[in-house]
């Protein structure tokens, strides 16, 4: 007898931060389909649904990602600690040309005060294009050690996005396969 297939429908909120213009909405716009970003300065805190469907042990899952994108500097991260609140996961985007690991791990540092251990990482290194950065063995290691996924992607060239959210998907899915 074939067995049928589960099928668990997922919905969750992810904050997605980091320093301006490190490329937060043009990411977004590439998981939404979207062919030509048009820059427009974040203010506050812009939503979006993504929808993705995987298959894991033999269950189909439909997570839902609601994205809550933040405007904003590194100077009012201060702001930011509200939106974490009943997230499942934090997406940090940095441009890796404009920080050294140093810089990395304190914004990470920052961040890791305002939220709990069960609220997920993941580091995006995005513009890779622009290949004007440094050799990210070390930060590898480090955001191990801290249990933070890590993605590399041009949101320019559409490089690595779809593959940074199936990750933290398949992440999440894990999990709560788990409990
Ligand atoms: N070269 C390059 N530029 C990018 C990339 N991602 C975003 N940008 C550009 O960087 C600028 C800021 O991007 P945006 O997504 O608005 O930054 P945000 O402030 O983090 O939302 C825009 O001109 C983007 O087109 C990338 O992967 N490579
Ligand atoms: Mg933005």
């Amino acid at each position: 007898m074939i067995s049928e297939r589960k099928h668990i429908t997922l919905q969750f909120k992810v904050v997605i931060v980091g320093p301006q213009n490190s490329g937060k909405s043009h990411f977004i716009s590439r998981l939404k389909g979207e062919d030509q970003y048009n820059y427009i300065q974040t203010i506050g805190v812009d939503f979006s649904r993504y929808t993705q469907q995987l298959i894991y042990n033999n269950t189909l899952y439909t997570s839902n990602f609601i994205l809550w994108d933040t405007g904003g500097s590194i100077q009012f991260q201060e702001i930011n600690k509200a939106f974490y609140r009943g997230s499942t996961a934090v997406i940090i985007i940095i441009d890796i040309n404009d920080w050294n690991v140093l810089q990395i791990i304190e914004y990470i540092q920052d961040i890791k005060q305002y939220i709990a251990d069960t609220q997920q990482i993941t580091l995006i290194a995005n513009k890779t294009d622009l290949d004007q950065f440094f050799n990210i063995d070390d930060l590898i290691s480090l955001v191990q050690e801290e249990n933070i996924q890590f993605q590399m992607c041009s949101a320019l060239l559409n490089k690595g996005v779809i593959e940074s959210i199936t990750k933290l998907n398949e992440y999440i899915i894990r999990i709560q396969q788990q409990q």
